[in-house]
């Protein structure tokens, strides 16, 4: 196949790397329907997929994963920048000559036997001010129908990067070679102690090896859209965001527009989505994931999201959880690791239903029945925790018209959040942005299944939910978030934190969640608008009763006073825990996060 551009830089990139890899053959991608359904009907053929029921769920795919291979693996995750110190505390970090070393080693004849895919794709909407041009060199046709939904493959790339002579490389392969007359397996992939994600923030350039798996291999998402431009934008006064952005508008038609960081699988997808069950309000989805967000010319925070798809977490999504989302991948989408029915339909736990014909096969693939229990007497559970559905956004009833605006929108409220089932209140209010940094830098989260190896930790502070994301230095991250707060000046927007995730002592929710967090939007809302006072807590400001409405919901009085208690000890100790996880900064701590410290300790007395 002749290459579809002339841009020698791009050239001879693929060249080097096909002659470092040897696949048999190279293929240009052009994000063409045709060939996607091309790879796809490849992939069905191989056994890698399974076609699904075309009258249930048309246009869709089911893969299941090696069970090695079912998450991101940040102990394999690297920042590989010059000087050790720009990784800072919360990377693993490897000098990057001895890393390329060590990965060329890998790299060297790794796509034997396959297709070297390259995919021209754009984060954002192409050609916006504010996206940026990229390239998937890739021996996985999964990855590549993949990209086709969450980023914008096409040609049109290729003339921008002619044009700039520009754009952002990156590598992956399942490092899987497959020798002369060697079968392939369903899903190809390489030992853990042999997979690396790797990024060179100074190079702009990522190489990740061995896993096929979501944010391991989707170069686009948490590798580019997050680390590598996360280091990109403190360089150049912006901001990327491991958060969701939607529109909230009011009965009389008035927009505000939210981004929220929650860490993986603490609720992104299904807020973004929500369905309001406050009278008049509507929410509509910009994006489900990842925020790029700069100032604009007029002051304000500007926000777009940079994907074209949500890769969003399966368990759990049911019609009266998130129907939307359940919507979204109603037709059209690949689904990875979830249950596949006798009749090609598929399921997970928590759906809202029982399994269409009480089993199918599970997730590794072997027969399953809905109910079965092993040896231990435990559930087995059909679809994997970190089962996936990769759908296409514009196949969202709730997409907002607005959701490919190249200017973005601008954001009025930015909210931070994690999973505490004690400690944290429903929603408090910071009293300025500084004190909203703090928020975002101290958030904390009991630990989920989107990340694979953070063994038996019960409470991970994760500041920003950008813990496993940020491509440089903490503090130095830290200290942009004032930067940023200082330009913004008096157009900030208002910082609150939020915890859907309260359990009384018996384990069960203090907070219905899902769609009635639009009542706590709303505060928010109304907070803004300067519509309701609140109340002042050694913590923040918080809801005065009844102005967060709690109509029609059946919520004990006791049950509502704990999940709007400050508990002083309990925040004490929290307070103590996030003094000594801030340390680890060292010097890069800001100044202004220590005199937040003190300010909150002074508070609390
Ligand atoms: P990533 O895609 O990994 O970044 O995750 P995410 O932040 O988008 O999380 P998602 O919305 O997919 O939610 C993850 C899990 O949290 C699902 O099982 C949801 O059902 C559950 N969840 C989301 N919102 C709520 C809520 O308000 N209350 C409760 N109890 N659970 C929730
Ligand atoms: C997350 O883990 O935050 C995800 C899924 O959104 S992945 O793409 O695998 O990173
Ligand atoms: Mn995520």
């Amino acid at each position: 196949m002749s290459a579809p551009t002339t841009n020698k830089k791009l050239l001879n990139w693929v060249a080097e790397i096909e002659a470092m890899c040897t696949p048999d053959q190279v293929v240009w991608c052009d994000g063409s329907t045709e060939e996607y359904d091309r790879l796809m009907a490849e992939m069905v053929e191989s056994g890698a997929a399974i076609k699904l029921n075309e009258e249930k769920r048309p246009n869709s795919f089911a893969f299941n994963s090696d069970p090695s291979d079912v998450a991101r693996v940040e102990s394999r995750t690297y920042i590989a920048s010059l000087k050790e110190e720009d990784a800072g505390p919360t990377n693993n970090w490897i000098d990057p000559v001895e890393l390329k070393g060590i990965m060329k080693k890998l790299y060297t004849g790794c796509m034997k036997g396959r297709t070297m895919y390259v995919i021209p794709f754009s984060m954002g909407p192409i050609g916006s001010p504010i996206a940026k041009n990229c390239i998937e060199i890739t021996d996985s046709p999964y990855v590549v129908c993949n990209m086709h939904i969450m980023t914008r493959v096409s040609p049109e790339v290729l003339r921008l990067i002619e044009k700039e002579d520009s754009f952002m490389p990156c590598l992956h392969s399942v490092g899987a070679p497959l020798e002369p007359g060697q079968k392939d397996v369903r899903w190809p992939c390489a030992p853990l102690e042999d997979k690396y994600i790797a990024h060179f923030p100074e190079e702009e350039l990522i190489w990740s090896y061995g896993s096929g798996y979501g944010g391991n291999a989707l170069l686009g998402k948490k590798c580019l859209a997050l680390r590598i431009a996360s280091y990109v934008a403190s360089k150049e006064g912006w901001m990327a965001e491991h958060m969701l952005i939607l529109r909230f508008t009011n009965p009389e038609g008035k927009k505000f527009h939210i981004a929220a960081a929650f860490p993986s699988a603490c609720g992104k997808t299904n807020l973004a989505m929500l369905q309001s069950t406050v009278p008049g309000w509507k929410v509509e989805t910009i994006g489900d994931d990842i925020a790029w967000m700069k100032p604009g010319p007029d002051g304000r925070l500007y926000a777009i999201n940079p994907e074209a798809g949500f890769f969003g977490v399966a368990p759990g999504t049911s019609a009266a959880s998130n129907p939307m989302a359940l919507a979204s991948c109603s037709k059209d989408t690949i689904y990875t690791n979830v249950v596949v029915t006798d009749d090609k339909d598929i399921w997970w736990e928590d759906m809202g239903y029982d399994c269409p014909g009480g089993g199918g096969i599970d997730w590794k693939n072997n027969p399953w029945k809905q109910g079965a229990v092993d040896a231990d007497g435990n559930k087995i559970k059909g679809a994997h925790p970190n089962s996936r559905f990769t759908a296409r956004a514009a196949n969202c009833p709730v997409i907002c018209p607005d959701w490919e605006d190249p200017a973005g929108v601008p954001i009025d409220i930015l909210v931070f959040g994690g999973r505490r089932t004690n400690t944290m209140p429903l929603v408090h209010e910071a009293f300025s942005f500084d004190h909203g940094v703090y928020m975002g830098a101290t958030a904390s989260s009991e630990p989920t299944a989107a990340a694979l190896d953070l063994g038996n930790v019960k409470l991970r502070f994760d500041p920003f939910a950008m813990t496993p994301f940020i491509g440089y230095n903490g503090g130095d991250y830290m200290q942009h978030w004032f930067d940023m707060g200082d330009e913004l000046g008096d157009k900030a927007p208002r910082c609150f934190y939020v915890n859907w995730f309260r359990k009384d002592e018996n384990g069960k929710w203090l907070w219905p969640g899902f769609g009635e967090n639009s009542r706590v939007l709303k505060w928010m809302c109304d907070r803004v608008e300067g519509k309701v006072d609140a109340r002042e807590t050694a913590i923040g400001l918080m809801p005065i009763d009844g102005d967060l409405t709690l109509d029609g919901l059946d919520i004990p009085a006791n049950d509502w006073a704990e999940l709007m208690k400050v508990d002083t000890e309990l925040f004490k100790k929290t307070v103590a825990d996030a003094e000594e996880y801030l340390a680890k900064f060292g010097d890069k701590l800001p100044a202004r996060m220590t005199k937040q410290l003190e300010a909150i300790k002074a508070r609390l007395g």
